[in-house]
């Protein structure tokens, strides 16, 4: 069970999973990679997948993840992190609210709530998100429906909201120093580190300029 007062720390470099952009590269190991190398937190994120797969895949990366002590956290999907006891759920705005996925996972789980405004992150936090994410920062062939949040948004966003925040969408090594400064608790990344046929020596790239 994370500590939420650790969850600051744990955003750090979150690592969003993909499958399709591994292109047949074995997704456990591919994961387990990252983890070595110092992700800080894993996001199962099947947009694809049947519920069956979804939850043998699930239950595969709870195991990998406790042998690192890192936490787990399900995409969408309420049941399925409930059945592999997963660290928490993260949420869009068309999911599930995050006060009824409070009443099913309880009050030690983590809840991410995804936003784009200073309004949906007010309400996020009101409703007893843990984090929010805030993106779609750069524009990326990963979600081609994401639309921009603005970098002053962002900036307000963080400033104004006492909650652990994320940056996600198009981030890239590249680009990481531009948003620096906005002093978000962490990253999330799924092409940038995932796309990469060495993930280990890429991650480990991302951990000395973050
Ligand atoms: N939500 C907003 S952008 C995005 C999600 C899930 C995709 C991020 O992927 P990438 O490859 O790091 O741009
Ligand atoms: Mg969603």
């Amino acid at each position: 069970m994370i500590n939420k007062n650790e969850l600051k720390n744990v955003l750090k470099l979150y690592l969003v999973t993909d499958s399709q952009i591994l292109e047949g590269r074995d997704f456990y190991k591919s994961i387990e990679d990252a983890i070595k190398a110092g992700v800080t937190m894993v996001q199962l994120r099947e947009k694809n997948a049947l519920g069956k797969e979804f939850l043998e895949k699930a239950k595969k990366l709870r195991e990998i993840t406790r042998k690192y002590n890192i936490p787990l956290i399900i995409n969408d999907r309420v049941d399925i992190a409930m059945l592999c006891d997963a660290d928490g759920v993260h949420v869009g705005q068309s999911d599930i609210d995050a006060p009824s996925v409070r009443r099913l996972i309880g009050r030690d789980k983590i809840i991410g709530v995804s936003t784009r405004t200073i309004e949906e992150a007010n309400l996020a936090k009101k409703e007893g998100a843990d984090y929010i994410g805030i993106g779609t920062i750069f524009s990326t062939s990963t979600k081609l429906d994401a639309k921009l949040v603005q970098l002053n948004t962002v900036e307000e966003i963080i400033k104004k909201i006492d909650i652990p925040t994320v940056l996600i969408g198009g981030i890239d090594l590249k680009k990481i120093d531009k948003l620096k400064k906005l002093n978000s608790s962490g990253y999330a990344i799924i092409s940038a580190i995932l796309k990469e046929n060495d993930i280990y020596h890429e991650v480990k790239k991302w951990i000395s300029s973050i």
